[in-house]
C-alpha cells in the first residue's frame, strides 16, 4: 500500500515556511531571506520515502490586506495551494502575534482538508518562554480542527513531522516518478535563486519593487548563456540597484551566478540588464506576463 497526496504549507510572510520546505524535501528548493514576500510563487517539492509521497507545495506568505494587484495575485496562488492540498501545513512563528491568525485560518477553509501546525523560531526563545507560547497559540486556534501540532524550529528533528504528515496522506498510487524532485523548470529556480540576492543586498522597499524576467537560456557545451531582466518600479531604484560604478549589480550577479552554477553543476554567463517596468504590480497584465497564475 501506498500513499501520495499534496501538502501546502500556509502562513503569515516571514513565518519559517521555505525553511521547513526546504528541511521537509532535503534540499534546498525555494528561496529563504530574513525579509517577507520572498516567496511569490507555489512551489511544488517532491519527497518519495518508502511508500510515501509527499508533494509540498510552498506558498507565498498570506497578504491580509492587499494593497494592489500583486498582493491580491500572490494571495490567490497561497489559497490554490491550499485548494489542491490534502493537508495544510500551518507554519506558525513563534515570534509572531497570534492575534490575527484564527481570521486567517478561517480564509483557506474553503474545504475540510485535514489541518496540521507547525512552530517556527521557538529556538529563539526561552524554553520557558517558548511552552508557554505553544499553549497559548494552540488554545487559541482551538476551535479549529487541528489533527497535531509539532515544534519544527530549526533545533528540532524533521522526522517526527514527517511521519504526522504521512499518516494524514490518503491511499494513492505515487503521482510522480520515483526521483523527482519538482516540476518547476530550471529556468524557474535560476529566477528565484536571481532574486534571493537582490533580496539579500537590496533595503527598504527596493527589493518588493524588483522581479526577474529570464529572456534567453541557451545552453552551451562548456558553459550556459542565460540573460535576465531584473525589473525596478523606478528610476531612482534603477540606479540603487546597479549601485556606484556597477558594483551592487556586479556583487549580485557574482553571487547569483555562483549559486546558479551550483543548481546547475556547469559554469554559467549571466548576462543582467535592469529597467524600469514602472507600476508593473498594480497591472494583471504584467504580472500575467511575468509569470504570475492565479490557479
Ligand atoms: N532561528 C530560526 N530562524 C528561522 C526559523 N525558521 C525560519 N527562520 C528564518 O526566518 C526568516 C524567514 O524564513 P523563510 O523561510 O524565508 O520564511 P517564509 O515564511 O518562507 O517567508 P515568505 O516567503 O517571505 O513568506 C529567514 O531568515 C530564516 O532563516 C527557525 O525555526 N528558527
Ligand atoms: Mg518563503
Amino acid at each position: 500500500m501506498t500513499r501520495a497526496g499534496f501538502i501546502a504549507l500556509l502562513g503569515f510572510p516571514n513565518a519559517g515556511k521555505s525553511t521547513l520546505f526546504n528541511r521537509l524535501i532535503g534540499q534546498r528548493l525555494s528561496a529563504i531571506t530574513p525579509k517577507p514576500q520572498t516567496t511569490r510563487f507555489s512551489i511544488p517539492g517532491i519527497l518519495t520515502q518508502g511508500n510515501v509521497q509527499y508533494i509540498f507545495l510552498d506558498t507565498p506568505g498570506w497578504v491580509s490586506q492587499p494593497k494592489n494587484a500583486w498582493h491580491r495575485v500572490l494571495s490567490q496562488q497561497s489559497l490554490s495551494a491550499a485548494q489542491k492540498a490534502d493537508v495544510q501545513l500551518w507554519v506558525i512563528s513563534l515570534r509572531q502575534p497570534l492575534d490575527v491568525l484564527p481570521s486567517e485560518v478561517s480564509a483557506f477553509l474553503l474545504k475540510a482538508p485535514a489541518l496540521l501546525g507547525a512552530f517556527s523560531h521557538g529556538d529563539l526563545l526561552a524554553p520557558s518562554q517558548r511552552s508557554e507560547k505553544v499553549a497559548r497559540y494552540k488554545e487559541g486556534l482551538s476551535s479549529f480542527p487541528f489533527k497535531g501540532w509539532i515544534d519544527a524550529s530549526l533545533d528540532q528533528p524533521i522526522e517526527p513531522l514527517l511521519e504526522k504528515v504521512a499518516e494524514l496522506l490518503p491511499e494513492s498510487p505515487f503521482l510522480y516518478p520515483e526521483g523527482e524532485i519538482t516540476t518547476h523548470s530550471t529556468r524557474f529556480f535560476v529566477g528565484e535563486l536571481l532574486r534571493e540576492s537582490l533580496y539579500l543586498h537590496l533595503r527598504d522597499e527596493v527589493p518588493y519593487g524588483t522581479e526577474v524576467e529570464i529572456i534567453q537560456y541557451k545552453e552551451g557545451a562548456e558553459r550556459d548563456y542565460i540573460a535576465a531582466v531584473i525589473h525596478v518600479e523606478r528610476q531612482a531604484h534603477k540606479m540603487i540597484v546597479i549601485g556606484k560604478n556597477g558594483q551592487m549589480i556586479k556583487k549580485i550577479g557574482t553571487e547569483a551566478r555562483k549559486k546558479i552554477e551550483e543548481l546547475i553543476g556547469k559554469p554559467v554567463f549571466l548576462d543582467l540588464h535592469v529597467k524600469v517596468s514602472e507600476g508593473w504590480r498594480r497591472s494583471m497584465l504584467r504580472l500575467h506576463n511575468l509569470g504570475y497564475r492565479t490557479s
